[in-house]
């Protein structure tokens, strides 16, 4: 259960969370008549990789805010934004994440702020301004969603779990994440992609889902997401010397063990 935190960091994940309902309302005011072929939305890694002046404006919203607020934290944006901490603070930003779901003028987008030290993530938020959700966290003082405290999470066998998952902009690598469905397709309850890291693993979080796996992620989509499924009580496994260094798994501790397993990359075949 969520304990009192200093006051120092309570105020960091304050600022994180007014900072994304700032966000959020901007977004919510540039969605309106928006559309995926509207002018101005440009693509980035691939053709299907879109980009537009809300993602933009967001990252802008937040960074001016850190910046007044907290000159001297680092910051890194999926957009861009990119600054050297001097104070052992660096808060890492997506200020929109779901895009193709946004441009498509869908709910499941959300804006996801997260504030790191040396041990990893300390403060984050996940807003969804379609439906007013916020999910946030510190670090070993709990998670909430609206204010109300997350966990202990029910733990499943792999048979009984709802799982999400995701898929990158690229040809290549969605071939490859190809194998990671056909692994856990036969075994699980279901799959569910909902197009947001972040509101994926906040559904751990709040069990609305049971598990979330997703290979080849970035590090902006799943910082504050994963420190609230963490908080909430799940076990998060993934980046390099982890069992599954090219992934992220969030899911309770016995099903996070059975889904490693399953998981885990292919071992090379033995030559008899
Ligand atoms: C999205 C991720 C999602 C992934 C999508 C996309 P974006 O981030 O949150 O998990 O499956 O392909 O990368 O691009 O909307 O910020």
């Amino acid at each position: 259960m969520p304990t009192t935190p200093p006051p120092e960091t309570a105020a960091l994940r304050d600022l994180a969370v007014h900072l994304a309902h700032a966000a959020g309302e901007e977004l919510l005011a540039r969605q309106t008549g928006l559309s995926i072929d509207a002018a101005g939305v440009e693509t980035k890694s691939s053709a299907s990789d879109p980009v537009s002046a809300a993602d933009r404006a967001s990252e802008k919203l937040i960074t001016d805010g850190l910046s007044a607020t907290r000159p001297g934290d680092g910051l890194l944006g999926e957009e861009g934004a990119a600054k050297t901490s001097t104070t052992g603070l660096t808060w890492v930003i997506d200020p929109l994440d779901g895009t193709v779901n946004y441009l498509y003028g869908r709910l499941d987008w959300s804006v996801s702020i997260a504030v790191e030290d040396e041990a990893g993530a300390v403060a984050g938020v996940v807003h969804q301004p379609r439906t007013g959700m916020t999910w946030s966290a510190i670090r070993d003082h709990g998670a909430h969603r609206d204010g109300n405290p997350l966990g202990p999470l029910r733990d499943v066998i792999p048979a009984a779990a709802l799982v999400s998952t995701g898929f990158s902009y690229l040809a290549d690598q969605r071939a490859e994440q190809a194998e990671y469905v056909r692994r856990l397709l036969p075994v699980v309850r279901d799959l569910r992609r909902g197009g947001s890291a972040a509101l994926d693993l906040c559904s751990v979080a709040d069990e609305t889902a049971d598990a979330y796996y997703e290979h080849l992620i970035q590090p902006w989509d799943i910082a504050a997401g994963a420190l609230i499924a963490r908080e909430a009580g799940a076990t998060t496994i993934g980046g390099p010397g982890t069992a599954l260094p090219r992934g992220v798994l969030a899911a309770p501790p016995e099903l996070a063990t059975a889904l490693v397993e399953l998981l885990a990359p292919l071992k090379p075949r033995r030559l008899e």
